[in-house]
């Protein structure tokens, strides 16, 4: 399942079964066929685990007609090949693709997908970080039978007015006809709906409906109360039902007023998590099943936020975060890049594409309340403050119901501040250098004010400290043991949540991942070790102390 909700009735969806034929033809892999499942990392393989290269996957497919075949997610630059005919490529391991095969005569065809996690050239983002960058097809691969008429996007923007809620709704239809055809389409969204008949979708072309429609008497999504609302779009074609989308979503809004952050009109404090998409032996190719068991040990530790830090994350984690009431901070795919490296030519391309796919895939999610972009890259040059500005810009443009936000190195001379809805800082004062934490804050909050982001909500969106698993010092006092870091985020904690001039704190994070070997110096067992819990989800001594705070608040 590609989501934990069914998006078609009508339309025929499958998914190819689990087991595909793999070979790893570069150098260190394994030029033989072998098996493996379908989603997974190739690392998760024994054989594969350091590979850099090209990860060979085929499949043969009883088909035939029309079909479309998404890729939830492919690492990192795709290929995908049927019967050797070439039909799509794809650059970006965080964020889903679709190709269409038409007419194709019905029998035996192959699926071959060219899945390529190196490091290279054309790459601006995806480079030896301090995370794992891993290969393969790494989320669910469904096939669709289509006719001559789809649904290529339904969107739904829930709009507060006081106490009452608008849905504004948007469906997006594509013709594979060589003629214009008469549809009528019927939406529902939660209570609203509303029918278009007779309109002309172009021969080939495409048919944009809007309309903004009252929700009279529903209940708004909250952590608290996760209500949820069904959406539909469905396409007739000469009085029969042709095709559907459905989605889900829920009405809720998150704005800045005052420098306060406001849910529903509400003030709120975000208590968070960062967490990367990784689990243990499986790399980022996380089983539902512990998707799951993640966000109920978020909600647990008293959490009402995680991050997706550095990229997009499956929809299926999504769809769990939208049910059990965990506010999301969703960001494009780009970490710790210097100037240098945003100057590679193919960085504005890149990044901008990865952020029109996640909000077009993931906007209807009611979890996500906020958009971020270019973790710690350069902020203070003019140079990487002009990247910073097209980010927020086209996040803005895309979807203008959510705030949008950088989370930024904890140092002088940035100049984004003026431009984002929410500053957001990384600081470590107790683990990276010695500050306390209070004083910290209230030096952050001052910088903040003294270069644009004065009247904004200030965010610590990441805070944290290292603890190798299993490494205690009884005096508490040895850098790396758990003791410590329980120590460290104690303190952090505590002054962060008693810092007046703050919204909201997100610990750097939830489980240790593994990171790329080049930062093996200042990553003992090249782990990023700051986890409240370790890569199996155990926890460390750090995760009931966070736990205890988090919840006393
Ligand atoms: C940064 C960065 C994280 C991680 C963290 C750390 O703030 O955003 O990806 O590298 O520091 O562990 O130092």
């Amino acid at each position: 399942m590609d989501r934990c909700i069914t998006t078609h009735r009508l339309r025929k969806t499958c998914e190819p079964t689990p087991v595909w034929t793999l070979t790893a033809p570069d150098e260190g892999g394994m030029p033989f066929p072998v098996q493996v499942t379908v989603p997974s990392a190739v690392e998760s393989h024994p054989a594969l685990k350091r590979y850099r290269g090209r990860a060979v996957y085929e499949k043969t497919l009883a088909c035939g007609g029309t079909l479309r075949f998404v890729f939830g997610g492919v690492s990192f630059r795709a290929r995908v090949y049927l019967d050797d005919a070439l039909l799509a490529e794809h650059y970006g391991g965080y964020t889903a693709f679709d190709c269409l095969a038409r007419d194709i005569p019905f029998g035996e065809h192959v699926l071959r997908v060219e899945a390529d996690n190196r490091f290279g050239e054309d790459s601006a983002l995806h480079v030896p970080n301090d995370y794992y960058a891993y290969g393969g097809i790494t989320r669910p691969v469904t096939v669709e039978q289509l006719g001559s008429a789809y649904i290529t996007a339904l969107n739904v923007t829930p709009r507060r007015q006081g106490r009452m809620w608008r849905a504004e709704v948007e469906v997006t239809l594509r013709s594979l006809s060589e003629e214009a055809q008469t549809v009528d389409v019927d939406v529902k969204a939660g209570p609203a709906a509303i029918s278009w008949k007779h309109r002309t979708l172009p021969a080939g072309g495409e048919l944009t409906l809007t309309a903004s429609l009252a929700a009279p008497g529903v209940h708004a999504w909250s952590p608290e109360h996760p209500h949820l609302y069904a959406a539909e779009a469905v396409v007739w074609l000469e009085g029969e039902p042709a095709d559907d989308l459905c989605d889900r979503f829920g009405f809720r809004e998150l704005r800045c007023e005052g420098g306060r952050l406001l849910l529903n009109g509400e003030p709120i404090f975000i208590k968070g998590v960062n967490r990367h998409e990784e689990y243990a032996d499986f790399g980022c190719a996380v089983p539902l099943e512990a998707m799951m068991r993640d966000v109920q040990m978020i909600r647990d530790l008293g959490c009402n936020l995680v991050r997706t830090c550095h990229y997009p994350n499956d929809p299926r984690f999504l769809d769990l975060c939208d049910q059990c009431g965990l506010m999301v901070w969703e960001e494009g795919h780009a970490r710790g890049l210097s100037l240098a490296q945003m100057q590679h030519p193919r960085f504005m391309e890149q990044t901008l594409e990865c952020l029109r796919e996640m909000v077009a895939q993931h906007r209807n999610h009611p979890s996500i309340v906020l958009w971020g972009c270019l973790n710690e890259c350069d902020d203070a040059s003019d140079e990487g403050a002009a990247y910073f500005r097209r980010c927020f810009q086209t996040l803005r443009e895309l979807d203008g119901s959510r705030p949008v936000t950088a989370a930024i190195l904890d140092r002088e001379g940035g100049q984004v501040l003026a431009d984002e809805d929410v500053v957001s800082v990384n600081a470590y004062p107790g683990w990276y250098h010695g500050a306390a934490t209070a004083q910290h804050l209230e030096a952050i909050r001052r910088r903040a004010d003294e270069h644009g982001g004065e009247g904004k909500p200030l965010l610590i969106s990441e805070i944290g400290a290292g603890g190798i698993p299993g490494f205690h010092d009884p005096l508490g006092q040895a850098k790396w043991s758990e003791e410590r870091q329980e120590a460290i985020l104690r303190e952090q904690l505590c002054a962060a949540l008693a810092c007046p001039g703050l919204s909201g704190v997100i610990v750097w994070q939830f489980a240790d991942v593994h990171v790329d070997e080049s930062w093996f110096s200042s990553r003992p067992r090249c782990m990023n070790n700051k986890g409240l819990v370790d890569e199996y989800r155990r926890p460390k001594l750090a995760y009931a102390a966070v736990r205890e705070v988090f919840r006393a608040r």
